[in-house]
């Protein structure tokens, strides 16, 4: 199975739309009611339920400490999947100037950006859709997709020329990310009981795949109609979520309700994707989460994907199992895997559960 090389309707940005001022939106990016951010309970603003906030800071150091952080990792990767952290080592002032490359290149005229649009067949660079079918509902959103890893993948020509240091500051974001993901693989994998390097060796060693999205989420004016961003759990291994911190937009579900974060200031937001629930036999949880839109404020999100090497089968680690725990999920290569997505478009967390049917059939 191959996508196809091209979108099957004319592309339509959701930013052209919203400039357009106009009062409704077109019929396409209406949701069926039960998927409306209004169909289900959701914690408000003012509420103070929000994911783990997890401070990093000594967790190189003494024990006591290490023992802390890494108890509080252990706690939110079984139980909520997703987590904050903060005083992570990547410095703040890159992360202010990530986010304010991407405003600034979205907010380029119309005719610079469609330079770079996308197309199905790889999904790199500029795109107003995910997946594939004909006359699907779309979400309200622009994205911005591109490669750092494998380094046959990398080609800066295909990333944005301007604002004028984009791609360095792009690069110099890429490289402090991977630095971060390997660190956090570490502790995710003495917290499940095995030798540091051992999750890193089941994503392929240092043959890993690492890429960026970049969601832009235009002012919208029935944001109670639709969704920036459908729910959806990862594909690949885990994410580094950098949230526009001045307007909330994340929802991550618990039970049947949806959170909204509550971003802290140069923090990451860091989830389990469906390939570490794998690997893990779901003892780490991979959680479905969306984005909703608002009406007064545009928003714009960094999305970096850590994923395991692409053509190596990945199945739950045999250190996991047991008589009484057996592997829950079939394997299967992350190229079959995200094809998925790539296809149908963001769909809950039916692919990951249709890998547990086809392992106990
Ligand atoms: O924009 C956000 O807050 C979340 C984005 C996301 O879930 C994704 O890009 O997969």
């Amino acid at each position: 199975m191959n996508c196809p090389v091209d979108w099957p309707e004319p592309i339509v940005r959701v930013q052209s739309l919203s400039e357009s001022e106009v009062p409704v939106i077109p019929d396409r990016y209406i949701k069926p009611p039960l998927e409306r951010p209004t169909a289900a309970k959701q914690s408000t603003d003012a509420s103070d339920v929000n994911i783990p906030i997890i401070d990093l800071q000594g967790w190189d150091g003494d024990d006591d400490l290490r023992a802390t952080i890494l108890g509080q990792i252990s706690e939110a990767c079984r139980k909520w999947g997703f987590f904050q952290i903060l005083n992570h080592g990547v410095n703040p002032q890159l992360l202010d100037r990530a986010r304010e490359v991407w405003r600034e290149f979205f907010h380029l005229p119309m005719e610079m950006k469609h330079v770079y649009a996308n197309s199905p067949k790889t999904y790199e660079g500029y795109g107003s859709r995910l997946g594939v079918e004909k006359g699907a509902i779309l979400d309200w959103s622009d994205y911005y997709f591109l490669h750092y890893l494998p380094l046959s993948l990398k080609d800066c020509n295909k990333w944005p020329a301007l604002p004028a240091d984009c791609r360095e500051v792009l690069d110099e974001y890429g490289r402090e990310l991977v630095k971060l993901c390997g660190r956090l693989m570490k502790l995710l994998s003495i917290n499940l009981g095995l030798e540091e390097d051992v999750l890193q060796n089941a994503f392929g060693g240092q043959n890993i795949g690492a890429c960026l999205r970049v969601n832009f989420y235009p002012k919208c004016p029935q944001p109670d109609l639709t969704l920036g961003l459908s729910s959806h759990s990862d594909p690949g291994g885990m994410t580094l979520l950098l949230p526009d911190h001045q307007v909330p937009g994340l929802q991550v579900r618990r039970q049947d309700e949806w959170i909204t974060v509550k971003p802290v200031p140069h923090a990451f937001i860091v989830n389990i994707g469906d390939q570490i629930q794998v690997i893990s036999n779901a003892i780490y949880k991979s959680v479905e989460h969306r984005v909703i839109v608002n009406a007064a404020k545009e928003r714009v999100s960094l999305a970096f994907f850590y994923n395991p090497k692409s053509d190596i089968p990945i199945g739950p680690i045999k250190e996991l199992l047991a008589p009484d725990k057996p592997a829950l999920y079939a394997p299967m290569t992350f190229d079959e895997y995200r094809l998925f997505i790539r296809m149908r478009g963001p769909r809950g967390k039916s692919q990951v559960d249709s890998l547990k049917s086809r392992s106990m059939t």
